[in-house]
């Protein structure tokens, strides 16, 4: 199955770029140019993130009412996590799940999901677009993340975070699901960590207990099953070096929509 899967998502990639360009327009197409990576970890990389930081109140994605939740909303990618450290967490109901905070952060962590609670939260209504062409409106709620990341401290050189999660999707070495941001979407308004969809506990099909909601940025930005925040200056040594699972097999790093 979970080959099956793959070469599925290997035949979208070469509509990957194709999809990125219509997508995208204005600000963003420079954004998401082929080499924004590599450019932001260069000298030049200076300028384009000093242009970025500038861009810091940047616009919400839309937000919905509750007329316009979708009666279905499509679980994609993993909907059952099958590794044994999953299962074992499953077993009692998450009771023993922790989310680790680490990297380049002045104050590592170690949360429970009642830590987590305890947490000014966000709740907002908005539509999650898949790059295999399905969108559904949603409600979520959770902690929103840069003043958790505030509150870990950010060392001066910290540049991303990565999001490592529980599920591994096969394939040999690296097969576990991440993803990765830079502080400006880490720290836009509505990146939150998802414990609550439609007013209901996260279900195990939408990444239960908790997920990443990047609202603009594509569905499979959305890292589900968090394990592990980590913050870091490259992503080269992570995974294959191109800052999330699907971008090692050739999606954009920049998802925007
Ligand atoms: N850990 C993990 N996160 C993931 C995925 C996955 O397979 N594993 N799939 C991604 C994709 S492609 C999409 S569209 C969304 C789907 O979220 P949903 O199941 O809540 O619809 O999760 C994203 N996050
Ligand atoms: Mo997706």
């Amino acid at each position: 199955m979970t080959s099956k899967f793959l070469s599925r998502r290997r035949l979208l990639t070469a509509g990957a770029v194709g999809v990125g360009a219509l997508a995208l327009g204005g600000l963003n197409r420079f954004l998401i140019a082929p080499n924004y990576l590599q450019i932001l970890e260069s000298a030049e990389g200076l300028t384009l993130r000093a242009q970025r930081a500038m861009l810091a109140g940047q616009p919400l994605a839309r937000e919905f009412s509750e007329a316009d939740l979708s009666p279905i909303f499509k679980a994609n990618g993993t909907v059952l996590p099958d590794t044994a450290a999953c299962e074992a967490l499953m077993a009692n109901d998450f009771a023993d799940w922790r989310l680790t905070i680490d990297g380049m952060v002045t104050t590592p962590a170690s949360l429970s999901m009642a830590d987590l609670k305890r947490l000014p939260q966000r709740t907002q209504i908005t539509r999650h677009d898949c790059v295999e062409g399905w969108s559904a409106i949603g409600k979520w709620t959770g902690v929103p993340l840069g003043p958790l990341l505030q509150t870990a401290g950010l060392a001066p050189n910290a540049r991303f975070v990565v999001f490592h999660c529980a599920d591994d999707l096969g394939g040999g070495a690296n097969g576990l699901y991440y993803e990765s941001v830079d502080l400006v979407d880490a720290f836009h308004p509505q990146t939150i960590l998802a414990h609550t969809m439609n007013d209901a506990p996260l279900k195990v099909a939408h990444g239960a207990p908790l997920r990443l909601r990047v609202e603009r940025q594509l569905g499979y930005k959305h890292a589900k099953y968090l394990m592990r925040i980590e913050v870091v200056e490259s992503l080269a040594n992570i995974g294959r070096g191109n800052g999330g699972f699907w971008e090692d097999r050739g999606y954009e790093w920049y998802a925007g929509i």
